[in-house]
């Protein structure tokens, strides 16, 4: 089997990846991200590309059609939309999943030949704050770190990112430095106690929002304690003293930390040279987003901590292309290769190069004001790209009545059944990831391949080539007539040569004649020159910004509403969720709540909670544990209306943002909690996707088929109708076992001695061994042993799964540490877990440090 070099269509850590048509997945042992390490989501890439639910032709108003009808159809519409309404009246909504090739023609279509710059993406909801944060200090959009600083820094702190789940390779990288250097220093701050806290010797469980406070705090003692940096200071900084008496305003006490804590990090920062800050989502999807980035930053510039090895602020992207997005401008206030809208000279030389009859004069709307532009009716012509935006934005249900609001909407994608998908008219269907050709740049601007190694199934179409056609039908056909990706990664390159006489940091020249087809994996400007080593910035004078900051007024509701990541999901799960394997580790939406809270609302394990704020509800299995602060709920953002009654939990968030960025604050909202009055819970595993219809309810691939979590505050009258209906199986043979005492019944549907489905129910949340009961499907055990939960030859059940990889379950690795594993490797010896990808690995060591995991419940 050949395999090709390419690159990991998830997280931002932009890992290489062999592939083969196989399905066989491998590290690239010569990728500079990953150098042969996989996260289990990388690990189980092959597990998602099967053709299951994938969109394989064009579709108008729900029937298929032809490529020509349809493209015809786009292209008619939008225009007719521009002749009638303006420019103004059609939109764009992207994402950092599309190749830079893909998003570069569909910037250039907007903004040169529509010339409006309604072209928004998912990217708003993730860096802009970022963006904007650096762009006020630096001049420019420059993220300088690069992946050797966290290897080379004494002390790297982490705020508002779960790199442990969430960037597994880089927190790898991490791990592996800190176990070389014992010394090295890592310090979390986040409102929650998460897998990345496990590797931390200082965790800040800080107040939500209390970062601006925090780093307020820390440039004012940086101050006090005389470690500022003047000669830096006062040869590349502005803003120095305005910045630090604003800091010494500041009240601590909005971190919401008590003075030992803030003592141990101020400290620790102060007298470390080499500290590297790495922030996430918990710094910029928050109202005082760019102020928290401007507030990091301002320690760093203070000091003179940048610019050299082993130190410097670092945004971490979250998607494979956020970055590659960036570059090519495809946000609605940027133009084109790090180059501004507002400036004419701008306009004029990417027009010129671009030979457009217009070009965008002002920026357009971001996300959320442009689905609020869709819900008052000014959008007419809507194009959305390799996003799922009626799941992830704030106020999701109103977010999907806006788009239906609009009287002509697209959208690209690779699978047919998404929530948006179901709100568009015409629905194209996108060649993915192993069938599609292009680049991508990762978090420390490497720009690397990703190649095809698969069939492009059906009538699939990359998606420059879907938007370069509806370009030529609109009347562009000579400026969009790429044969090949390379074709357009030549023209970006050539682009950029031709505003060399704009000062930028974007400088793609290193690429100007790269041997496209075999592309290794290359940094801009060049690999290892370092950003601001000289001390040079892009504002005007060359010199950096400190930006002064003051932190937000904190609220404080009953309960405030923390959103995020799983480790083994991403996104809206259309490709992770294919993969029983990553299903198992945490198969349903789950609210973190505190025990303390737990007992107030009489909420016991497993009890569903309900969750309202006043944008809508979600019901969401408790998950109790003391990595909830008090009054602090998390829910992952994961689930979807395709794989549940009611855990969208973007259902419940407010379309607050912040406003420098536009960024919606996703990370906090005030929520009110009460306990769903379930008369019964149930727990069904069958062959075929269930048709569940209870208030609660979340299905998941497994390894056999599919499972169901349920409850309902409505008991039906016959159990074998129900597990008849829920399992879609009538034509079964039925066996059923009712326990009068404990109040559960257990129905087993089997069809020529085969079982086909089981349903467990219980007045309570069903206790049963999951995995157990899912391997019994499709398997001739007797139907009375398979009601007992038993197989035939009654293996021992693993228990939730841990290992993703191995598929070891929690109850196997106890009996390890019973018999005497004591460490993470031992472990891994004794049952292999955390030995392939190695992202069970903080929870390894979480369960040996307490006896147990604090994950789903079972
Ligand atoms: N497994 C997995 N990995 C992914 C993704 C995925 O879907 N799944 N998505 C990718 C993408 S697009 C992105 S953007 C990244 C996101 O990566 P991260 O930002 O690391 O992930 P999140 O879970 O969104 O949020 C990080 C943390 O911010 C904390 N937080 C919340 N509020 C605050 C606050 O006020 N202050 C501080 N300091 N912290 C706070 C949360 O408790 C949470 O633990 O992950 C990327 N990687
Ligand atoms: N509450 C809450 N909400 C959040 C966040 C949070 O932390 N909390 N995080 C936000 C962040 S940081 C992000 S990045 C967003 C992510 O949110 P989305 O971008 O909405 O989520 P995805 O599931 O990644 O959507 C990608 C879609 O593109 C499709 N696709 C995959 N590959 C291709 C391709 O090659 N071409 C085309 N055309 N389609 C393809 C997939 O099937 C899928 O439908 O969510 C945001 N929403
Ligand atoms: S860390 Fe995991 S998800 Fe991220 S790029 Fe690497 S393998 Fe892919
Ligand atoms: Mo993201």
């Amino acid at each position: 089997m050949t395999l090709t070099r390419t690159t990991c269509p998830y997280c931002g850590v932009g890992c290489g990846v062999l592939a083969g048509a196989d399905g066989t997945i491998k590290g690239d042992p010569d990728h500079p991200a990953n150098f042969g390490r996989l996260c289990s989501k990388g690990a189980a890439l092959g597990e998602t590309i099967d053709l299951d639910g994938r969109l394989l032709h064009p579709k108008v108003n729900g029937v298929r059609t032809n490529w020509d009808s349809a493209l015809d159809l786009v292209a008619s519409n939008f225009s007719a939309a521009i002749a009638e309404h303006g420019p103004e009246s059609v939109a764009f909504y992207a994402s950092g999943q599309l190749l830079t090739e893909d998003y570069y023609v569909a910037n250039k279509l907007m903004k040169g030949f529509i010339g409006a710059a309604n072209m928004d993406t998912n990217s708003r909801l993730c860096m802009a704050s970022s963006v904007a944060g650096h762009k006020r200090a630096f001049g420019t959009d420059t993220v300088p770190g690069t992946y050797r600083d966290l290897e080379e820094a004494d002390l790297i702190v982490l705020v508002g990112s779960n790199l442990a789940w969430c960037h597994p390779v880089l927190y790898q990288r991490i791990a592996a430095a800190k176990e070389a250097r014992p010394n090295m220093r890592i310090v979390n701050i986040d409102p929650r106690r998460t897998a990345t806290s496990d590797l931390a010797d200082l965790h800040l469980s800080i107040a939500p929002d209390g970062d601006v406070a925090l780093f307020n705090g820390l440039l004012a003692h940086l101050a006090e304690a005389g470690r500022i940096d003047a000669n830096y200071a006062t040869a590349h900084v502005n803003g120095l003293a305005e910045a630090v008496t604003t800091a010494k305003d500041t009240d601590v006490a909005d971190t919401g930390l008590n003075a030992p804590e803030l003592a141990a990090f101020f400290d620790l920062w102060a007298r470390t040279d080499k500290v590297v800050t790495v922030y996430s989502q918990g710094v910029n999807q928050s109202q005082s987003g760019t102020d928290k980035v401007n507030a990091i930053l301002n320690c760093h510039l203070a000091t003179g901590r940048i610019g050299k090895p082993g130190c410097g602020p670092f945004s971490v992207t979250g998607q494979p292309n956020a970055m590659g997005g960036r570059e090519v401008g495809g946000l609605a206030n940027m133009l084109a290769n790090h180059l501004d809208i507002a400036d004419p000279d701008h306009r004029a030389a990417v027009q010129a190069f671009w030979d457009s009859p217009t070009i965008c004069t002002t920026p357009g709307l971001k996300a959320v004001d442009l689905f609020a532009a869709c819900a008052a009716g000014k959008i007419k012509a809507l194009w959305i790209m390799s996003t799922n935006p009626a799941v992830s934005l704030p106020d999701s249900d109103g977010v999907a009545a806006a788009i239906a609001n609009v009287p002509f909407v697209v959208t690209s994608d690779m699978l047919e059944a998404t929530d948006t998908n179901d709100l568009a008219h015409v629905l194209l269907p996108a060649a993915g990831w192993g069938e599609k050709d292009g680049t991508v740049t990762n978090s420390e601007r490497r720009i690397s391949r990703q190649r095809a190694f698969l069939e492009t199934p059906g009538e699939a179409r990359a998606d420059w080539r879907i938007i370069s056609d509806v370009a030529a039908r609109m009347g562009f056909a000579d400026a969009f007539a790429y044969r090949k990706p390379a074709d357009i990664f030549a023209e970006y390159v050539a682009l950029d040569a031709a505003l060399s006489a704009f000062p930028r940091d974007l400088d793609l020249s290193i690429f100007a004649d790269a041997d496209y087809a075999n592309l290794i994996p290359t940094q801009w400007p060049q690999d290892d020159k370092r950003f601001f080593a000289d001390g040079q910035f892009y504002h005007p004078d060359g010199k950096a910004r400190m930006v002064p900051v003051t932190s937000p007024a904190l609220s404080q509701p009953r309960f405030a509403l923390n959103t995020g990541r799983n480790r083994d999901q991403w996104h809206t799960m259309t490709r992770t969720g294919k993969s029983a394997r990553l299903g198992a580790h945490l198969a349903e939406p789950y609210l973190e709540i505190n025990p303390c809270d737990a007992v107030e609302l009489g909420a016991g394990p497993g009890a569903i909670l309900k969750v309202e704020s006043p944008f809508g509800s979600a019901l969401l299995r408790a998950l109790i544990t003391d990595r909830a602060p008090q009054g602090q709920l998390f829910a992952p953002m994961h689930w979807t209306r395709q794989r549940t009654t009611s855990g969208t939990i973007n259902s419940l968030t407010a379309p607050d943002v912040d406003p420098v960025s536009g960024q919606p604050a996703l990370k906090s909202g005030g929520v009110t909690a009460t306990v769903f009055g379930a008369t019964w819970y149930g727990f069904l595993a069958c062959r075929t996707r269930p048709v569940p219809r209870t208030p609660y309810a979340a299905v998941a691939r497994t390894a056999t088929g599919w499972q169901a979590e349920l409850a309902s505050d409505q008991t039906p009258d016959d159990w074998c109708a129900e597990a008849q209906v829920l399992a879609d199986v009538m034509d079964a043979q039925i066996s059923v076992q009712t326990d009068r005492a404990s109040g559960t019944t257990r129905v087993a549907l089997h069809r020529d001695d085969v079982i086909e489905a089981l349903l467990f129910v219980a007045p309570r949340p069903v206790v049963a061994a999951r995995s157990a009961v899912c391997a019994l499907i499709g398997t001739d055990t007797p139907p009375l042993l398979a009601l007992a939960g038993r197989g035939a030859a009654d293996l021992p059940d693993p228990g939730p799964t841990v290992c993703a990889c191995f598929n070891v379950g929690r109850t196997t690795l106890l009996s390890a540490v019973a018999g005497g594993a004591r460490t993470v490797m031992a472990l891994g010896e004794v049952t292999c877990a955390g030995t392939n990808c190695g992202s069970c690995k903080p929870e390894l060591a979480a369960l040996l440090a307490a006896g147990s995991l604090p994950m789903a419940a079972e």
